[in-house]
């Protein structure tokens, strides 16, 4: 017979799974966020986690705990809203699983079983952070973090990221591909599949790295090209967004979401990340791309667009947002999947047009304060205008 306790921690599982999410009361005109977040490691099946059978488990303990939900890739199929989320188990290791919802927002309810990938890669002991694109060869790619051990230091935390791939056509079966090859740079993290081809080729934002944590002299977000998915390599790597010094990219950034194509360009949601006394501080930030130039940046505003927000700013890393998952619908409608601090899975909503005009007439970053203050000023004084003349009217 099942525990008492059973009952008990279903009875909170059903409560969490049967919450209905409401729009926040935060605004800035460019997307919605809600009250709750849409993952935790609460939404894990009480059956992933402890023993059900009193014989072999009296105590009714967790065997195989979760300690968090987070960075998921995010896709549309048949009308239905899935992601492939980040779940880290209580050893650290983190596995994908698939979670659905009908309507993008709330219910979101993970599949019974995760993601079995294939074991390929012996030496591979942790994957993260997949992005999913529907590619116009018709298959959906999975692209996501492989990290290893690096044996050759003598350092036990050091590792090497490479950028490993899957493809599917269901989310349920998967088939692995080789690891992306990168000729230039020796790590990768934050890999990104374009939706289309480009000149006859795959094309990946990439972010070349010179070691694990730090980028060096990895310039920013790469794009590069290849002729065979299968085996997939990359001699260039050119620059899109690019770090620069006293901005929210100066430590590093990252590509997030697959690009969403607009009329304008190619709409780019991804990470930056500063360095502060509190440690590193990740937002995200959106820039647009030329449509028939993918890597060719044709607008960039100023600043961040989402930054971490009251208890968002709490986790296991604290002070993060990071982003690898949108979905866009047929309407225009935007869900952008993103997690905070590394610990739970958020939802923002926009729409297509909502972000173009953010994308393309927010003002640059002058990068100085002086300069700064006059964009300021000048701001202030058209309102200043407009308000007197409004006035003038009304009265
Ligand atoms: O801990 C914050 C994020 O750190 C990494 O991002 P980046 O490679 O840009 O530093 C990723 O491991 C990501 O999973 C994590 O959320």
């Amino acid at each position: 017979m099942l525990s008492k306790q059973y009952d008990i921690e279903k009875e909170k599982y059903n409560h969490l799974m049967a919450l209905k999410n409401k729009k926040s009361e935060f605004y800035n005109g460019v997307f919605d966020r809600y009250e709750n977040p849409v993952l935790t490691s609460g939404h894990i099946p009480l059956f992933w986690k402890y023993d059900l059978n009193p014989a072999t488990n009296p105590f009714f303990i967790e065997r195989l705990g979760v300690n968090a939900v987070f960075n998921a890739g995010a896709i549309e199929l048949n009308g239905k809203f899935y992601v492939v989320a980040r779940v880290e188990g209580n050893d650290r290791k983190s596995f994908f699983a698939v979670a659905e919802s009908a309507n993008g927002i709330d219910g979101f309810a993970f599949w019974d079983y995760p993601v079995r990938l294939p074991d390929t890669c012996e030496r591979e002991t942790n994957v993260y952070d997949m992005r999913l694109t529907a590619h116009e060869d018709g298959y959906i790619y999975g692209v996501f973090c492989s990290e290893s051990k690096d044996n050759s230091s003598a350092d036990l935390s050091a590792a090497v990221a490479a950028a490993g791939i899957v493809r599917t056509k269901d989310l349920k079966v998967w088939e692995r591909l080789d690891n992306l090859k990168t000729l230039r740079s020796p790590q990768q993290r934050n890999v990104v599949l374009h939706p289309e081809f480009v000149g006859g080729n795959y094309a990946f934002y990439t972010r070349p790295m010179d070691d694990f944590i730090e980028t060096g002299s990895g310039g920013g977000i790469g794009f590069g090209l290849c002729e065979d998915i299968e085996h997939a390599v990359i001699d260039v790597e050119t620059m899109t967004s690019q770090r620069k010094y006293h901005t929210i990219t100066e430590a590093k950034n990252g590509a997030g979401a697959v690009p969403i194509k607009t009329e304008r360009g190619w709409v780019h949601l991804a990470h930056g990340v500063r360095n502060t006394a509190a440690g590193l501080r990740y937002v995200l930030y959106a820039f647009a791309t030329d449509l028939n130039d993918p890597a060719k940046v044709i607008a960039e505003p100023s600043g961040l667009l989402l930054g971490p927000l009251g208890e968002e700013r709490i986790g296991d890393v604290s002070n993060v947002v990071f982003t690898n998952g949108a979905i866009v619908r047929g309407n225009g409608d935007v869900y952008l999947y993103y997690a905070s601090s590394d610990t739970r899975l958020h939802v923002a909503t926009s729409t297509i047009k909502r972000l173009v005009d953010y994308v393309f007439n927010t003002p640059t970053d002058p990068l100085r304060s002086v300069l700064c203050v006059e964009q300021r000023c000048g701001l202030i004084e058209k309102n200043l205008a407009f308000l007197t003349a409004e006035k003038v009217e009304r009265a």
